[in-house]
């Protein structure tokens, strides 16, 4: 694996959210242009830029007529070649979405495949008969429906894992395969540094049914990158809801030849009832921890974690698993110090470094996400819940909690447009980059001096992971390099608690979110300490 892979520090930026130049209400690249100081300041060495291609926006971007270019509202190639050259020139290098278990059906593949049964195109998609006049399976689609589309013009049904507008790509066909590998080259040779990979683990269908890990999974993704991917030596973090670290060990590591990593979301499902993101239960901050834990020791040598804890399918991390009414600083600087003191690649979403709660959606046509309208109607069909008990479902577990604009500065519209935003954007005193940055005891600021910290310490760089203590609220991790350690003390929860005996008691203390260094635990106190 590259050097530079393993130190990545990398920052996803959801476009349409993040700063507007030309007052559509739409963020642009000119706005993540303008805000490459502020990205350099906060020390982090690469952009994943949500999507940003042509899209009809059927599901945010995520639904990609035109695999080669920037969508309009964004701004022009130029533009991004542009946003390439200034980042290079601050050290950040750019990846980008890669989207290919499916286009959007405005595609021009899909407008070609569902003219006839013998376009040259139709088998770029999977196309089926019906089966006794019906669908051929009753699977059910992630934003409703069933997963099988019927195509009145041809007679047939295709196969679309999300929304009806965004038909599944079918990765048999090698012609598909040369297609999406000519793509990335394309983007790679451009400059880019690598992508993070769209539901990764949906790209191989087995004929049972199967669409997570099926079988030729890893003959594509070793054949994209033999084609395109290992040449430029490219990072690629793959999005693979369900993964187990055996799995993730057979998808990266050098020797793989496939990818350099993949997103583990296993603690992102606590809090939720079955993983359901509409029910909400306590969440277990002990099993959490575990969680990370599970990962660290299961991702070793060449096979790296991936650190995130928020996502533009999330809602704020702070909201979920903080406390942001009674301890919004320490709770937020707490939950990132304890993440990316570990070993890993860095992840961290837009917002999340200004420790933004969710903001506050009030009435269904405050939403725009298309998961979140589909969660509204099979909430309401259960005609188990009121109107009220189901906007508050929705606020607890909508996508858009993590997708309004980010607040730059003070005032109705936060400094992110002049115009009217697309959604609605949450401007709260003290959480606004304008503020923090002034502000020493600031989230923004803590982020800053953690990330200064964790390219600058050697055991944060390569130190071995051993987890000492996780109980009753409080763990400690250390991160060891030769007789040198960091001990990262956290205390997951409000009230007092002892300080562990194993921290060691002269130790140096780096980082913490406390003025002053206690003979005890405060809450959400959190502490890297040197030995
Ligand atoms: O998400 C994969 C996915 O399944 C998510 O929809 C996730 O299951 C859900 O949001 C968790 O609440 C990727 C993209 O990140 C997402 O934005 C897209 O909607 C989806 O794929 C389709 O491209
Ligand atoms: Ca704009």
């Amino acid at each position: 694996m590259e050097r530079w892979h393993q130190q990545a520090i990398v920052y996803q930026i959801y476009p349409k959210s993040y700063c507007d130049t030309n007052g559509d209400g739409i963020g642009d690249l000119r706005g993540i242009i303008n805000k490459l100081p502020y990205l350099q300041e906060l020390g982090v060495n690469a952009l994943w830029l949500s999507p940003c291609y042509p899209s009809p926006g059927d599901d945010n971007g995520y639904d990609i007529a035109d695999y080669r270019d920037i969508g309009p509202e964004y701004g022009t190639l130029d533009d991004f070649k542009e946003l390439l050259e200034k980042a290079k020139e601050r050290g950040i290098r750019i990846l980008l979405d890669l989207v290919v278990n499916h286009t959007s059906d405005e595609h021009k593949w899909f407008r070609e495949a569902r003219k006839s049964r013998d376009n040259p195109y139709r088998d770029y998609y999977i196309w089926r008969d019906p089966v006794d006049g019906h669908a051929p399976s009753d699977l059910k689609a992630a934003f409703g429906g069933s997963i099988w589309e019927f195509d009145e013009t041809t007679g047939q049904y295709y196969l679309h894992l999300f929304s009806k507008k965004q038909p599944d790509l079918n990765w048999e066909n090698p012609k598909v395969r040369r297609e999406i590998a000519d793509m990335i080259n394309y983007w790679l040779d451009m400059g880019v540094a690598g992508f993070r990979c769209d539901v990764i683990n949906n790209l191989a269908k087995d004929e049972d049914g199967n669409i997570l890990f099926g079988d030729r999974l890893h003959s594509y993704l070793h054949q994209l990158h033999e084609e395109a991917l290992g040449p430029h030596g490219a990072l690629t973090i793959g999005e693979t809801w369900g993964l187990t670290p055996a799995q993730a060990l057979a998808l990266t590591g050098e020797a793989r030849g496939e990818l350099t990593s993949t997103f583990q979301f296993e603690h992102l499902l606590l809090g939720r009832i079955d993983g359901d993101k509409w029910m909400p239960e306590p969440v277990d901050r002990t099993r959490y921890v575990d969680i990370l834990a599970k990962w660290e020791d299961g991702l070793k040598d060449d096979s790296y974690p991936v650190l995130v804890m928020e996502n533009h399918d999330q809602p704020r991390a702070l909201s979920r698993f903080g406390d942001p009414e009674n301890y919004p600083y320490e709770s937020a600087t707490m939950l990132g110090a304890m993440l990316y003191g570990m070993r890993g690649i860095a992840v961290i979403y837009q917002g999340q470094e200004l420790g933004l709660p969710n903001p506050t959606f009030r009435t269904l046509d405050e939403y725009r996400d298309i998961e979140t309208f589909n969660g509204y109607k099979e909430l309401k069909e259960t005609g188990l819940y009121t109107e009220q008990e189901i906007l508050d479902r929705l606020q607890f577990g909508s996508r858009d909690c993590g997708r309004t604009p980010i607040p730059w500065a003070t005032g109705e519209k936060g400094g992110f447009t002049t115009g009217t935003p697309w959604i609605k954007i949450q401007v709260d005193p003290g959480f606004t980059a304008e503020e923090q940055d002034k502000d020493e005891r600031s989230v923004l600021n803590f982020y800053r001096r953690m990330l200064a910290l964790r390219k600058s310490e050697p055991c944060l760089q390569d130190g071995e992971f051993k987890l000492l203590l996780n109980e009753g609220g409080t763990s400690v991790y250390t991160r060891t390099v030769g007789d040198e350690a960091v001990y990262v003390v956290s205390h997951f929860a409000d009230g007092e608690a002892a300080m562990p005996a194993c921290v060691p008691a002269n130790g140096e203390v780096l980082l913490a979110n406390y003025a002053d260094r206690a003979d005890s635990l405060r809450p959400y106190e959190v502490l890297w300490v040197k030995a």
